[in-house]
């Protein structure tokens, strides 16, 4: 049987992602804008990268390893395609993502290109090869290669890089100037020549990049079985002297087998080739640690920049108050990223806090929730979020949260769900898309029922009026629970808003007045505020709204003679500004 934890966990630990980017970002940001006052550009341009990643929520996988060991063909194995180009010579030479996109192609990031244009898929090895762009003398940054494929979906970016080690220095130079990107690596060796010398300095050396290392071992088909086991210890001995970790899993496999498997629809030939085992630890890691190994990578990156400034040879460009703010913000960093740690027990490789000692742990959600994380004040500045719609936002989420659970725990919910129709069409969908597939049925269960037998008890009558009595099985806004809980909620943030209003500086007046959506703004006009409230909660509309219609047509121009590299990002996204401001925020829509 669900218990009630289980049932209401997913949707907790969704939010407690969410708090925990919300401060990572705040942190990034913060260090961010000490580095800009100290005209540190480089640096703050790092920082910039680190809130685009966050943003987008985008998490390297990067596949890393001596050339020709099979790094490539691994990945076509996963993707079961034949896309990446692979060979007996040194072959991979420059970063190559994959990702989702909606449609297969290829877009080639240059250096110094502001465009970055589309080739077809055939061309791709015109561009990462040794033969069709040796030592990347091309200046590719990276060619993104989009694809419909959910394995890459949710922000995953699956890295191949050029193999290290080899004659071609570049190659060795291109895959170590990647790895600060690194949030997670795979290793590939393979068994004909496992654990040079290389490749042990090189993993050395990854060792301080990222905390999740996947091993494979890679072209176990050249071993006869007897061999296997022999071989597969000696790495495993070998990895475990070189990381200075423990026990460390390997995953023998043959990327060739796999591939040949996966394309014939071999399923016992798949299996029988190592993957699948390999896919099987892999997806448990993307499904169930990949968001806090994302957020602590992320720190662990802007810590390193941290160190990197605070250092005593950066330290004598800084002002006394700046290395203070960056001494506080490192206190802040690591208190969050402990948080982090301790809350995820998938990342139980990761090293134990600095500090040692480690009594009763406060939990994630409670550290969370307390403030002492971070302890910078948020910027009085635009969030560009209407706080009503924030407010009423969560009110939704909470309401679904304990929806969830009392349908799967409580005959009566059940029963009154059932009653009163369930939810409206808008909230039908919200509904669906945080429940679990099992709350839906035990709630939507006897709502059927109690549907069909008012059905059956249909009155005599012409069509019309058939419809007309339909309409009183159907759910709508006046019936739906969570329209009424939004309702209310409603009516309370308007009232604090007008008491936050409520004898404040004019400034102030407008500031707040400029932060609400037209929605909003009409709710707090129905509320009858003073005049002078109501005049400056229009004139500050009027004005928000011609802003973004001014950054829409320069977008929409730009756009039109530039296709891309813009970078003027409030232009960018002022489209959605603009549908935020007329509609309000999706969540809050009743
Ligand atoms: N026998 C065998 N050969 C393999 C296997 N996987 C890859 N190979 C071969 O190993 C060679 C190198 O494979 P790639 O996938 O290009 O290796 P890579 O690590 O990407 O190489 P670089 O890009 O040069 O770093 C190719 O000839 C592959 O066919 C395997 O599982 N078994
Ligand atoms: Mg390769
Ligand atoms: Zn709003
Ligand atoms: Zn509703």
């Amino acid at each position: 049987m669900t218990t009630l934890s289980s049932m209401t966990e997913p949707a907790q630990s969704l939010r407690d992602y969410v708090l925990a980017k919300q401060r990572t970002v705040e942190v990034v940001r913060a260090l961010q804008q000490v580095l800009q006052e100290a005209g540190r550009t480089e640096s703050d341009e790092q920082c910039r990268a680190m809130l685009v990643d966050l943003a987008e929520d985008r998490f390297n996988l990067a596949v890393v390893g001596q050339f020709k060991r099979g790094k490539s063909s691994l990945m076509n194995a996963i993707i079961g395609r034949d896309l990446l180009p692979t060979g007996l010579l040194p072959l991979t030479s420059a970063i190559t993502t994959l990702r989702y996109g909606p449609q297969e192609k290829v877009v080639l990031r240059r250096e110094g290109w502001v465009l970055e244009p589309e080739v077809p898929l055939a061309e791709l090895a015109d561009y990462v090869t040794e033969r069709g762009n040796p030592g990347n003398e091309k200046g590719l940054i990276e060619a993104r290669v989009e694809l419909p494929i959910s394995f890459l979906r949710r922000g995953l970016h699956f890295v191949d890089t050029p193999g290290i080690g080899s004659s071609h220095l570049e190659n060795t130079a291109t895959t170590y100037e990647f790895l600060p990107k690194a949030d997670a690596l795979i290793f590939v060796t393979s068994v004909e020549a496992p654990l040079s010398e290389a490749e042990e300095a090189f993993l050395r050396d990854v060792r301080g990049y990222v905390r999740r290392l996947f091993v494979v071992v890679n072209k176990t088909d050249l071993l006869a079985t007897a061999e296997r086991a022999e071989v597969l210890n000696y790495v495993r001995e070998g990895l475990e002297q070189v990381l200075a970790a423990g026990p460390v899993r390997i995953h023998p496999l043959s990327a060739r087998q796999a591939l040949a498997a996966r394309l014939a629809q071999d399923e016992a030939g798949l299996r029988e080739s190592g993957l699948l085992d390999f896919e099987t630890d892999l997806s448990a890691f993307l499904s169930d640690e990949k968001e806090q190994a994302f957020l602590v990578a992320v720190l662990d990156r802007a810590d390193r920049l941290l160190q990197n400034e605070t250092g005593s040879a950066a330290r004598g460009g800084l002002l006394a108050s700046q290395v203070g703010q960056l001494e506080e913000l490192g206190q802040a960093l690591e208190t969050l990223r402990a948080g982090l740690l301790r809350g995820d027990k998938g990342l139980a490789h990761a090293e134990p806090p600095s500090n040692g000692a480690v009594g009763p742990q406060p939990k994630l959600a409670e550290l969370l929730a307390s403030k002492k994380v971070m302890p910078l004040a948020r910027k009085a500045g635009e969030t560009g979020v209407c706080p009503i719609c924030e407010a009423l936002g969560q009110t939704v989420f909470d309401f679904f949260v304990r929806l969830q659970s009392t349908l799967v725990t409580s005959a009566e919910a059940r029963r009154s769900f059932a009653d009163t129709h369930g939810l409206c069409c808008v909230h039908t969908w919200q509904f669906q898309q945080i429940a679990s597939p099992q709350a839906v049925s035990d709630g939507y269960a006897p709502l059927l029922e109690h549907t069909a037998a008012a059905l059956g008890q249909a009155p005599e009558g012409a069509s019309a009026d058939l419809a007309a009595w339909l309409d009183g099985l159907l759910a709508s806004r006046d019936t739906c629970p969570a329209c009424a809980a939004l309702h209310e909620a409603e009516t309370e943030q308007v009232g604090r808003w007008l008491a936050g209003v409520a004898g404040a500086a004019e400034r102030d007046v407008t500031r707040r007045a400029r932060a609400l959506c037209l929605p909003h703004t009409r709710a707090v006009l129905a509320a009858q505020p003073e005049a002078a409230v109501a005049r400056r909660l229009l004139e500050a509309q009027a004005q928000r709204l011609e802003e973004i219609a001014e950054d829409m047509r320069s977008y929409g121009l730009k756009r039109a003679a530039l296709r891309s590299g813009l970078n003027n990002t409030d232009e960018e996204r002022a489209w959605v500004r603009a549908m935020l401001r007329m509609a309000g925020q999706r969540t809050a829509c009743s």
